[in-house]
């Protein structure tokens, strides 16, 4: 996958060097460019922002030096363009299972805005070359698409074919789309097997493998149930037998 970030913080991007996604830059599996949208600025002070017609607090980026970054990146009449996504706290909410999506394609172009926002027309120019996806990563309010971006990235990157060392582990946990999808994912315990007055729960040492997988779903279901009990609202409870109730019952689940 290539990945092309445009923002007024390049350095704001150092991070994917050293983490999870440095390694998929080395392997091969992933090339992320940071572009500057400075450098398709075309007045003297190189500014990228103006006040809001209409009025109102904040700044707005103008639309000129994207127009002139797309014109660079997404030629007209090229060849595949990327899929480009504009970070926003009015966009789609990012999830595993959009996260799954974006993981199917072999370009991203991801546009941060910073101010209140870039001039509208933007994203309805762009729409005219490729497919463009406004996207939150959550209900509340970070300063710039860049903390998103790299959240999206993570996110996405992960789970290319050939990226993660054990594909297994992405089945069970939390928001995974495996076994136990919908709900959050059982505590998990290393040696030593007791600290400062602590011990793994002895069901793990038990060798028993059954025991093990009952006692790790008990744990998602009470966790699930005491932290989102928005999940298991639209969890489907066919997929519960007689043990599951007992134990949502335990935690005073309602629909059990
Ligand atoms: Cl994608 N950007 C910003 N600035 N704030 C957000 C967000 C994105 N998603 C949630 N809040």
């Amino acid at each position: 996958m290539h990945i092309d970030v445009i923002t007024i913080f390049p350095d704001y991007l150092a991070p994917l060097d050293l983490s999870l996604s440095g390694k998929a830059q080395g392997a091969g599996v992933l090339e992320v460019t940071v572009h500057d949208l400075r450098q398709w600025t075309r007045n003297r002070h190189r500014t990228v922002d103006d006040t809001p017609y209409g009025g109102g607090a904040g700044m707005v980026m103008r639309p000129e030096p994207w127009g002139e970054a797309l014109d660079a990146l997404v030629p007209l009449g090229g060849s595949s363009p990327p899929t480009m996504l504009v970070p926003t706290p009015t966009g789609r909410p990012l999830t595993q299972s959009l996260a799954e999506e974006l993981a199917q394609v072999t370009r991203l172009l991801i546009a941060c805005g910073r101010y209140e926002g870039i001039d509208a027309r933007v994203v309805e120019h762009a729409r005219s070359r490729m497919p463009v996806l406004e996207v939150s990563i959550g209900d509340y309010v970070v300063t710039g698409g860049e903390v998103a971006a790299l959240v999206i990235i993570e996110a996405v990157v992960r789970l290319l074919p050939g990226f993660m060392g054990n594909p297994g582990s992405l089945d069970e946990e939390s928001h995974g789309t495996g076994e136990g999808q919908g709900l959050l994912e059982y505590p998990t315990y290393t040696k030593p097997v007791t600290w400062r007055g602590l011990d793994v729960p002895a069901v793990l040492l038990s060798g028993h493998h059954a025991q093990v997988t009952r006692w790790r779903r008990e744990q998602s279901l009470r966790r699930t149930a005491r932290v989102r009990p928005d999940l298991l609202a639209t969890y489907d409870v066919a997929s519960l037998d007689p043990r599951d109730r007992e134990v949502l019952a335990e935690e005073g689940w309602p629909g059990s």
